[in-house]
């Protein structure tokens, strides 16, 4: 499957209609909304353009519980799983669960795991929390498999927005091997042949987000690798 990650901040109304309309061309099959640090965007409106303009289901990526919005589909519960920061692990669910129960938001809970990808990103700032290691697989993988023991029902191998290389294969197939869960994988995919390397070594999943602001057009390419078998 494919995720186009929407950042509020990063789109006017001009530039986001046009990467809705590309991503109901290219028949993507979710839109993620959020980002780590939201500073003028409004998620609310972006939302509602989506919402408007589109039939797929819009899925909160959340930097924080102000980012919760009735109006999406659902709900990435982040449990930031590479980070020992007991906020992203437990404080702010418990923040953020009174309001979930008034909503009919679909709740996906999610093992996120911060992967150091060449380039500090906001993620890793915002997050307080130290990435795992780019070569270091076997800890993504055990740290994947742990999330999937605590019942977590999504794994998410993220290098953060923008950043200066993709998950590396070896690790998306360490950890594909390990658990039994789907697999997301996002972070500075910029080409459909980065695309077709995280399907080919196992991710059910690929989300991206800061390419399309420069090229929307690429979502088209990127959207026909979805069909290439897991080697
Ligand atoms: C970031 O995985 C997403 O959290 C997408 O990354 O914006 O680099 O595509 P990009």
């Amino acid at each position: 499957m494919l995720s186009v990650l929407i950042d509020p901040d990063k789109y006017d109304l001009p530039s986001l209609l046009r990467l809705i309309k590309i991503s109901n061309e290219a028949n993507i099959d979710f839109f993620f909304v959020g980002g780590s640090l939201m500073i003028g965007g409004e998620i609310n409106q972006t939302i509602k353009v989506i919402k408007d303009n589109s039939d797929k289901k819009v899925v909160i990526f959340p930097g924080s519980p102000l980012q919760m919005n009735p109006m999406a589909d659902g709900i990435l519960f982040l449990s930031l799983i590479s980070g020992r920061n007991a906020e992203l692990l437990i404080g702010q669910h418990v923040i953020a669960t009174p309001y979930l129960q008034k909503t009919n938001l679909e709740v996906l809970p999610t093992g996120y795991l911060l992967i150091d990808c060449g380039s500090s990103t906001t993620a890793q700032y915002i997050s307080n929390t130290m990435p795992i290691p780019y070569e270091k697989s076997e800890i993504a993988a055990v740290t994947a498999l742990a999330g999937e023991y605590l019942g977590l029902k999504l794994i998410y191998l993220d290098g953060g927005s923008g950043a200066k290389n993709p998950i590396s294969t070896e690790m998306i197939s360490a950890v594909k091997k390990t658990i039994s869960i789907p697999l997301v994988v996002g972070g500075g995919i910029r080409s459909a042949d980065e695309a077709l390397n995280a399907y080919q070594a196992g991710a059910d999943m690929i989300v991206v987000g800061n390419i399309l602001e420069k090229d929307p057009n690429l979502l088209f390419d990127i959207a026909d690798k979805r069909y290439h078998e897991y080697s």
